[in-house]
């Protein structure tokens, strides 16, 4: 049974973009009762931008409860914050002792962000490095990753192979990509629907809000009036159609819009009704959830639990290779005393008691 991985940054509300482009495609791969699904709330990936120390803990909760409003189950899959399993953070310093810094400043995602910034933190540069730490722990098999993150997934499978080779061990499997390829613009219309742009439709907007937000949406800007013809295929509403509403409406829509037949305003009103019907249910489900911190806070602690088991078991393994001791885990805390118990090292020669500074 392939495992699959995949996590999102809490750097602000799940969005239509976040739910049509991934969320979804993962209830997917786990209802189809073929995959083990391990998802994390990656809250380290968000320190990588600006953010509120004060808001983070809200909306890493508030991720996990729209992913479980969404659909995935935590009967049948881990739902984890990622700073909870400190793991990733020993394997990504690991991975980055086998990375290589020319291809970490080839990455688009590094070059893109880096030019908003004068002074560039380290932390966006080795992002993928975490990133590969997050997918590799878990042994993950199948990624799901939207066409921005592959050549991130292309890095993670390279720093498997990198590991592997210097370690003469077969550690970790070559994660594969479950591409996601629809890709939802922004109310803007120009770039992606993005947390950090404010140009979402959050999966928790209410009706009215959705209603306002779809009807200021930027469409094909050809249909200055409603005589005038337009391109479905390049209007950002018509992709949503393609993505919530039923084939019978799209073909109409999109009929429609060509022939003059519909209006944008038509065309976003058929939208809205597909659109709740998609978003009534996660919008109940997660109310009912948020009346129950409680029960979100088990799910991660649970899933966190379990994912360190796995976590543990891969880095004994990794120590082993690396040359450290594969116990250091379960090591008692404190110094070794003079006589006591502990197990020395493997390979390593008694201390003398001078060098031990006995007197
Ligand atoms: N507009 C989108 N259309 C389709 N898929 C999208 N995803 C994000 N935006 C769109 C997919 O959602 C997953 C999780 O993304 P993330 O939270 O890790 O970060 P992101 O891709 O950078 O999402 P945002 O909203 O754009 O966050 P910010 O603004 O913080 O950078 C990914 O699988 C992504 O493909």
């Amino acid at each position: 049974m392939a495992t699959i991985f995949s996590g999102m940054q809490p750097t602000g509300g799940l969005h239509l973009g976040n739910y049509l482009g991934a969320l979804r495609q993962w209830v997917k791969l786990l209802n189809s009762g073929e995959h083990k699904g391990i998802f994390c709330v990656v809250d380290a990936h968000a320190l990588t931008i600006d953010y509120e120390p004060k808001e983070l803990l809200a909306r890493t909760r508030e991720t996990a409860m729209v992913y479980m409003a969404a659909g995935i189950d935590p009967e049948r899959a881990l739902i984890f914050v990622q700073s909870d399993v400190k793991e990733h953070f020993e394997l990504q310093w690991y991975l980055s002792c086998v990375a290589h810094v020319g291809e970490l400043t080839r990455m688009t995602q590094f070059k893109e962000k880096s030019e908003q910034h004068e002074s560039v933190k380290a932390g966006l540069l080795t992002y993928p490095i975490l990133m590969a730490a997050d997918i590799l722990l878990y042994k993950a098999t199948l990624v799901p990753v939207g066409a921005d993150q592959v050549q991130h997934l292309e890095f993670a499978r390279d720093t498997a192979r990198h590991f592997n080779h210097r370690y003469r061990a077969d550690v970790f499997p070559e994660p594969k990509p479950h591409p996601l390829t629809l890709r939802i613009k922004g109310l803007d219309g120009q770039a992606k629907m993005s947390k950090s742009r404010g140009n979402t439709i959050s999966l928790l907007d209410p009706p009215k809000t959705v209603k306002k937000k779809i009807g200021g949406a930027f469409t094909d800007p050809a249909r200055v009036t409603r005589d005038i013809p337009g391109t479905p295929e390049i209007c950002n509403i018509y992709t949503m159609h393609t993505a919530v509403s039923p084939p019978d409406k799209v073909t109409y829509v999109a009929e429609g819009c060509r022939t003059a037949g519909i209006g944008c305003g038509d065309c976003k009103a058929i939208l809205l009704e597909s659109l709740e019907v998609e978003l009534v249910p996660i919008r109940q489900k997660a109310e009912v959830l948020a009346r129950e911190p409680a029960r979100i806070d088990a799910v991660l602690q649970d899933g966190a639990a379990e994912a360190r088991k796995i976590a543990s078991a891969t880095m004994r393994e990794v120590r082993e290779v690396m040359g450290f001791n594969a116990d250091t885990m379960g090591a008692p805390p404190g110094p070794v005393q003079a006589g006591s118990q502990a197990s020395p090292r493997p390979g390593s020669a008694p201390i003398p008691p001078d060098a031990r500074g006995a007197s």
